[in-house]
């Protein structure tokens, strides 16, 4: 990460597509954990663009809702990155992410580069209307940013729109995933660092892994953090925790390789449901990892180089 980067807080306050409400009051929750104040004592310019307001009816629900956000969301992290700064839109479901992402992939498309998209997530959302079990859009986003069918509608220009390549992507996290996206998963050679892996190797040697794959190609990477890749213990506002998540150590030198890596062009951070927190504590938390991968440390030098890392 650039010692003063250029930072664009984007706030989408998105629930359409989760069935638990809350979730639109997440950028207003990390706001007042202090996401904007944090990173500008980091020493970043930081402009806070508000919410975004989607081109449709308040109450619009369903495939028209979640098609005006992406619309919408796409658009605004486009211009942003386009302007040099660093979009981090501050969530809202994960089906904000059809957006962000999106955004992100049309202005690679116009730069020239190629989008690498990192998930740090308990779930694969790689759900098509057809094998999800919940019909939930946020557990879907994936499959349609790759083109996969059944999500006529979504995009601007459907026909000519930059697609994710399914093996740009890396799945990290996951410890909960129905049987349908699994086939879709493994069709589709999607790269995965589940939690059993990372209980084996830790973050460090996969993580790595990824980030040296990014620099070699010079591709823009794009962070997803949905807040349930963390242990419900640590973040338990958020409508689907699945036991056994990321420990705060672990979320933590994760976000510290990823400002050491110096790679991260855009982020998404979702899925936080202040209905559901505690006292605070999982905004506070977000607020916290997000300050790590901005550059707070403990002493002013990277993460040591260990050259003992397992390798394939
Ligand atoms: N998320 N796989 C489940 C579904 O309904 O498709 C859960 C999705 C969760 C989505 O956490 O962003
Ligand atoms: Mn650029
Ligand atoms: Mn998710
Ligand atoms: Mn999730």
């Amino acid at each position: 990460m650039d010692a003063t980067a250029r930072i664009a807080i984007i706030g989408a306050p998105i629930e359409v597509g989760t069935s638990e409400p809350g979730a639109l009051m997440g950028p207003a929750a990390l706001r007042t954990a202090g996401l904007v104040r944090t990173l500008a004592d980091l020493g970043h310019a930081v402009t806070d663009l508000g919410d975004v307001v989607p081109d449709c009816p308040r109450d619009a629900r369903g495939l028209p809702a979640v098609a005006a956000w992406t619309r919408a969301l796409s658009g605004r992290v486009e211009a942003s990155l386009a302007a040099g700064d660093l979009p981090v839109v501050a969530g809202g479901d994960h089906s904000l992410s059809l957006g962000s992402v999106d955004g992100a992939l049309r202005h690679c498309a116009r730069t020239g580069r190629t989008l690498t998209v990192l998930w740090l997530d308990a779930h694969a959302d790689f759900n098509t209307p057809e094998t999800s079990p919940s019909g939930n859009m946020h557990g879907m986003p994936l499959a349609a940013l790759c083109g996969e069918p059944g999500f006529d509608g979504l995009f601007a220009d459907e026909a000519d729109r930059p697609r994710l390549d399914p093996r740009q992507l890396h799945l990290f996290g996951l410890r909960s995933i129905d049987a349908g996206e699994r086939a879709l998963v493994t069709a589709r050679q999607v790269a995965v660092t589940d939690m059993r892996a990372i209980d084996e190797f830790g973050v460090v040697a996969p993580l790595r892994r990824v980030l040296e794959r990014v620099a070699a190609a010079g591709d823009h990477l794009h962070v997803s953090l949905d807040i349930d890749f963390l242990d419900p213990g640590i973040a338990p506002g958020v409508g689907t925790t699945v036991p056994g998540g990321a420990t705060f150590r672990e979320a933590h030198l994760i976000m510290e390789m990823l400002c050491d890596s110096g790679l991260v062009r855009s982020l998404d951070v979702v899925e936080l449901n202040p209905f559901l927190d505690e006292r605070g504590r999982s905004a506070r938390v977000l607020v916290e990892l997000v300050a790590s991968l901005f550059g707070r440390r403990i002493l002013d030098r990277p993460t040591p180089v260990i050259e003992a890392v397992p390798r394939d």
